[in-house]
Protein backbone atom coordinates (compact mmCIF):
# COMPACT_ATOMS: atom_id res chain seq x y z
CA UNK A 1 0.00 0.00 0.00
CA UNK A 2 1.33 3.15 -0.64
CA UNK A 3 2.29 5.67 2.05
CA UNK A 4 2.30 9.63 1.88
CA UNK A 5 6.18 9.72 2.62
CA UNK A 6 9.55 9.42 1.09
CA UNK A 7 12.93 10.16 2.16
CA UNK A 8 15.33 12.34 -0.31
CA UNK A 9 19.17 14.00 -0.12
CA UNK A 10 20.69 16.77 -1.80
CA UNK A 11 24.06 14.78 -2.89
CA UNK A 12 27.44 17.03 -2.64
CA UNK A 13 27.28 18.21 -6.17
CA UNK A 14 24.36 20.12 -5.15
CA UNK A 15 25.18 21.20 -2.19
CA UNK A 16 28.55 22.78 -3.28
CA UNK A 17 27.83 24.27 -6.23
CA UNK A 18 24.66 26.40 -3.53
CA UNK A 19 21.63 24.64 -5.29
CA UNK A 20 20.45 23.66 -2.04
CA UNK A 21 17.64 26.68 -2.12
CA UNK A 22 16.49 26.56 -5.96
CA UNK A 23 16.40 22.36 -4.97
CA UNK A 24 14.44 23.10 -2.25
CA UNK A 25 11.96 25.42 -3.79
CA UNK A 26 11.16 22.63 -6.37
CA UNK A 27 10.48 20.39 -4.23
CA UNK A 28 7.97 22.46 -1.94
CA UNK A 29 6.81 24.39 -5.53
CA UNK A 30 5.81 20.50 -6.07
CA UNK A 31 3.70 20.37 -3.22
CA UNK A 32 6.00 17.92 -1.13
CA UNK A 33 6.11 19.02 2.63
CA UNK A 34 9.20 18.83 4.26
CA UNK A 35 8.82 16.82 7.53
CA UNK A 36 12.38 16.62 8.20
CA UNK A 37 15.43 18.32 7.32
CA UNK A 38 19.37 18.77 7.91
CA UNK A 39 22.73 19.26 6.65
CA UNK A 40 24.99 16.91 7.52
CA UNK A 41 27.91 14.50 6.28
CA UNK A 42 28.67 10.46 5.33
CA UNK A 43 31.68 9.24 6.66
CA UNK A 44 33.00 6.59 3.62
CA UNK A 45 31.94 3.72 6.24
CA UNK A 46 28.86 5.41 6.88
CA UNK A 47 27.50 5.79 2.95
CA UNK A 48 28.40 1.90 1.95
CA UNK A 49 26.52 1.43 4.53
CA UNK A 50 23.39 3.83 2.94
CA UNK A 51 24.08 2.17 -0.33
CA UNK A 52 24.61 -1.65 0.74
CA UNK A 53 22.06 -2.68 -1.91
CA UNK A 54 24.57 -1.36 -4.30
CA UNK A 55 27.66 -3.30 -2.89
CA UNK A 56 28.41 -5.62 -5.83
CA UNK A 57 27.87 -2.91 -8.63
CA UNK A 58 31.50 -1.38 -10.08
CA UNK A 59 30.50 1.76 -9.19
CA UNK A 60 30.03 0.99 -5.31
CA UNK A 61 33.52 1.98 -3.67
CA UNK A 62 33.57 5.40 -6.35
CA UNK A 63 29.84 6.06 -4.90
CA UNK A 64 30.73 5.74 -1.05
CA UNK A 65 34.19 8.19 -1.73
CA UNK A 66 31.73 10.33 -3.55
CA UNK A 67 28.71 10.26 -1.08
CA UNK A 68 31.18 11.26 1.87
CA UNK A 69 33.36 13.97 -0.31
CA UNK A 70 31.41 16.80 1.06
CA UNK A 71 27.57 18.25 2.55
CA UNK A 72 24.62 16.17 2.04
CA UNK A 73 20.91 17.58 2.75
CA UNK A 74 18.89 14.89 3.96
CA UNK A 75 14.89 14.87 4.23
CA UNK A 76 11.96 13.45 4.75
CA UNK A 77 9.02 14.40 2.42
CA UNK A 78 5.04 14.36 2.54
CA UNK A 79 2.71 13.95 -0.02
CA UNK A 80 0.33 11.86 -1.48
CA UNK A 81 1.65 9.20 -3.82
CA UNK A 82 4.78 10.56 -2.40
CA UNK A 83 7.60 8.19 -3.84
CA UNK A 84 6.31 7.76 -7.24
CA UNK A 85 5.37 11.54 -7.08
CA UNK A 86 8.91 12.21 -6.13
CA UNK A 87 10.83 10.03 -8.96
CA UNK A 88 8.91 11.76 -11.43
CA UNK A 89 10.27 15.30 -10.31
CA UNK A 90 13.65 14.65 -10.20
CA UNK A 91 13.88 12.20 -13.45
CA UNK A 92 16.58 9.36 -14.42
CA UNK A 93 18.94 8.38 -12.99
CA UNK A 94 21.57 9.32 -16.06
CA UNK A 95 21.30 13.29 -16.01
CA UNK A 96 21.74 12.92 -19.98
CA UNK A 97 18.26 10.92 -20.12
CA UNK A 98 16.36 12.80 -17.40
CA UNK A 99 13.15 14.88 -18.71
CA UNK A 100 13.37 18.17 -18.97
CA UNK A 101 12.46 20.52 -16.26
CA UNK A 102 13.45 17.68 -13.72
CA UNK A 103 15.70 18.04 -10.82
CA UNK A 104 18.41 16.10 -12.44
CA UNK A 105 18.03 17.64 -15.57
CA UNK A 106 18.29 21.02 -14.23
CA UNK A 107 21.20 20.07 -11.18
CA UNK A 108 23.24 17.00 -11.95
CA UNK A 109 26.80 16.76 -13.08
CA UNK A 110 26.70 13.31 -14.07
CA UNK A 111 25.66 10.29 -13.44
CA UNK A 112 27.21 9.13 -10.36
CA UNK A 113 26.99 12.65 -9.06
CA UNK A 114 23.52 13.19 -9.66
CA UNK A 115 22.29 16.05 -7.60
CA UNK A 116 19.70 14.23 -5.68
CA UNK A 117 18.44 11.04 -4.09
CA UNK A 118 14.71 9.66 -4.03
CA UNK A 119 13.61 6.55 -2.44
CA UNK A 120 12.25 3.73 -5.07
CA UNK A 121 9.56 2.29 -2.63
CA UNK A 122 7.46 2.78 0.52
CA UNK A 123 9.42 0.57 2.52
CA UNK A 124 13.28 1.76 1.33
CA UNK A 125 11.28 5.29 2.16
CA UNK A 126 11.16 4.41 5.62
CA UNK A 127 14.40 2.67 6.20
CA UNK A 128 16.28 5.52 4.44
CA UNK A 129 14.62 7.57 6.83
CA UNK A 130 15.41 6.35 9.54
CA UNK A 131 18.90 6.15 8.69
CA UNK A 132 19.20 9.48 9.00
CA UNK A 133 15.87 10.69 11.67
CA UNK A 134 14.97 9.33 14.89
CA UNK A 135 11.42 9.85 16.68
CA UNK A 136 9.85 10.27 13.43
CA UNK A 137 5.98 10.34 14.84
CA UNK A 138 7.01 13.46 16.50
CA UNK A 139 7.17 15.47 13.27
P1 LIG B 1 18.56 6.15 -8.35
O1 LIG B 1 19.31 7.07 -7.43
O2 LIG B 1 18.02 6.86 -9.57
O3 LIG B 1 17.53 5.30 -7.65
P2 LIG B 1 20.26 3.80 -8.30
O4 LIG B 1 19.60 3.44 -7.01
O5 LIG B 1 20.33 2.79 -9.38
O6 LIG B 1 19.65 5.13 -8.91
O7 LIG B 1 21.76 4.22 -7.99
C1 LIG B 1 22.11 4.83 -6.77
C2 LIG B 1 23.18 5.86 -7.03
O8 LIG B 1 24.31 5.21 -7.56
C3 LIG B 1 22.78 6.88 -8.08
N1 LIG B 1 22.02 7.97 -7.55
C4 LIG B 1 24.13 7.31 -8.63
O9 LIG B 1 24.72 8.31 -7.81
C5 LIG B 1 24.94 6.04 -8.53
N2 LIG B 1 24.96 5.30 -9.80
C6 LIG B 1 23.96 4.56 -10.34
N3 LIG B 1 24.33 4.02 -11.51
C7 LIG B 1 25.61 4.43 -11.70
C8 LIG B 1 26.59 4.19 -12.73
N4 LIG B 1 26.31 3.44 -13.79
N5 LIG B 1 27.79 4.78 -12.60
C9 LIG B 1 28.09 5.54 -11.52
N6 LIG B 1 27.24 5.78 -10.51
C10 LIG B 1 26.01 5.24 -10.60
Amino acid sequence: MATNRTFTMIKPDAVSAGNTGAITKMIEEAGFRIVAMKKTLLTPERAGQFYAVHKERPFYKDLCTYMSSGAIVPMILEKENAVEDFRNLIGATDPQKAAPGTIRNLFAKSIEANAIHGSDSDENAAIEGSFFFSQLEQY
